[in-house]
């Protein structure tokens, strides 16, 4: 049957404006109401949802408003023959700048520089510590919208880049891609790695001590993909043992990071609040690549980011 409606569920709100996000459906030619846990759905339904509920199943299309998925149910998705979509094709500007942000910070020591700033302190750097990241090494593990994000502004300030993903595929601005089962190598020589692969049951840990160790000492490590995909442990450890040189973390293993964890006290780490593809027209993003498929669905076509 047709939708005859769109659902979005309160969830959204962990991320985007609820009201700004169902507003910028209004040229849409169906009703859009914003639905909590008690709202019941059947096939002319559409959900844009951020948390999966078993509710779900009821609907017509569901549409994961992020590009990680990993929290839904594929298989219970395929089993009801209810297709679910993701957000994936949005994060390559939004996503790639704050990686890049990360960075050019951890090499110009912006981040150390407003620590002092907070003490009105002229901090002198030993000489020794501040580099470009020009003619740098960048490993972007995950080549998909995130990993060609980040790896076409690396290209652009000259650093040099290589990358990992199980295809492959040539992606602009990166000189060599390695498979995954050559991890070590591809990590070995960088002073940058970017992980931007998806939480998946062969990527949680990908990243360990075997990894840390391999890394170069003066490496430093970014996430904004999963926080599972690092062991935070074993991160902690590396980072306290000086394997690795220190961080740009958007995800964590537990979100909101808890207020003890060690990974706060870390001078070279920087952490942002799983906030990576944040910006003030996100929910627009959002809502275009939700329309588009809505379309696709009421005229009987593939589903564009169909992930079930
Ligand atoms: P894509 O599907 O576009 O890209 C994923 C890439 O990972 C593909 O290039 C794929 O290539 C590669 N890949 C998959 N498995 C492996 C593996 N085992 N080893 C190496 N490479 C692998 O996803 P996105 O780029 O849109 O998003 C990636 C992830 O980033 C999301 O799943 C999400 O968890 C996270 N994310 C975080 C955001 C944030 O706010 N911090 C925002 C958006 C996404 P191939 O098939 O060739 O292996
Ligand atoms: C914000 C989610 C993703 O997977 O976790 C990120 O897209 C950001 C809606």
């Amino acid at each position: 049957p047709q939708l005859e409606r769109l659902c979005i569920h309160e969830s959204v709100a962990n991320k985007i404006p609820k009201d700004g996000f169902a507003e910028a459906f209004s040229d849409l030619d169906v009703p859009v109401e914003i639905v909590g846990d008690d709202e019941e759905f059947d096939r002319t339904d559409a959900v844009a949802s951020f948390r999966p509920r078993d509710s779900f199943l009821d609907a017509g299309w569901v549409h994961c408003i992020r590009a990680g998925y990993d929290e839904f149910d594929t298989d219970a998705y395929a089993d009801a023959g209810v297709p679910l979509t993701n957000s994936t094709g949005i994060h390559d500007t939004t996503v790639g700048e704050i990686a890049v942000g990360y960075m050019v910070s951890l090499a110009r020591m912006l981040h150390i520089y407003r620590d002092h700033q907070t003490e009105n302190d002229w901090y002198e750097p030993p000489y020794e510590r501040p580099f470009t990241v020009e003619n740098e090494r960048l490993c972007v593990v995950g080549l998909g919208t995130l990993g060609q994000g980040i790896a076409e502004r690396a290209d652009a300030l000259g650093m040099d880049v290589v990358g990992v993903r199980r295809s492959d595929e040539p992606v602009p601005g990166v000189s060599e891609i390695y498979h995954p089962d050559d991890l070590h190598e591809a990590i070995a020589d960088a002073r940058f790695v970017a992980i931007a692969v998806p939480h998946t049951p062969k990527t949680e840990g990908m990243f360990s001590t075997p990894e840390f160790e391999t890394m170069r000492d003066d490496a430093f490590l970014i996430n904004v993909a999963r926080g599972p995909i690092a062991d935070e442990d074993d991160l902690i450890a590396a980072l306290e043992n000086g394997d690795i040189a220190g961080a740009g973390l958007d995800v964590f293993e537990t979100e909101p990071l808890p207020e003890d964890n060690p990974l706060w006290d870390f001078e070279e780490v920087i952490i942002s609040p799983h906030r990576g593809s944040a910006t003030n027209r996100y929910h627009l993003d959002i809502a275009d690549l939700v329309k588009e498929i809505f379309h696709q669905y009421q005229a009987g076509e593939d589903l564009r980011n169909r992930v079930a």
